[in-house]
């Protein structure tokens, strides 16, 4: 009987077991082409403006200014103009300080600038008057 179930178990050819399966033939499929979606501007917890252009030729000028005739600093807002790789133009201001004008002592905010120009032939120019560390990635 053990003999009889053994010689059926290996008498089994390679060839039967392959026709209980079908083969189906593997192939490789292009991706169509991704855009990298941007939003605007924004300032993160972390006191870092963060910043995604459009993988078109952007161009981002970074000032900070004076929004009235106060002559006190404590008022001074960032300002980010960013004329879109498609024409579009949009600009995102932010506090310098946090709390300005009527905490005191205030702090600053806006710590540090992060742009990542991705595709395109991107121009981002950081005014002399702007006093924040910037990282800058050109992309390609
Ligand atoms: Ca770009």
């Amino acid at each position: 009987m053990l003999k009889k179930l053994l010689s059926k178990l290996f008498n089994q050819t390679p060839k039967s077991r392959q026709t209980s399966r079908e083969r189906i033939p593997l192939e490789l499929e292009t991706l169509e082409g991704r855009l990298v979606p941007t939003t605007a501007p924004y300032l993160g917890s972390d006191g870092v403006i963060y910043m995604q252009t459009t993988d078109l030729g952007d161009k981002v000028t970074v000032l900070v200014k004076d929004p009235d005739a106060n002559p006190s600093t404590y008022n001074d807002v960032v300002n980010i103009i960013w004329v879109k790789g498609d024409g579009q133009v949009s600009t995102s201001t932010f506090q310098y300080y946090a709390s300005a004008p009527d905490f005191y002592p205030p702090t600053v905010q806006v710590k540090k600038l992060s742009i990542q120009g991705g595709l395109g032939n991107d121009t981002i120019t950081i005014q002399a008057n702007v006093n924040i560390p910037a990282y800058i990635n050109g992309g390609n």
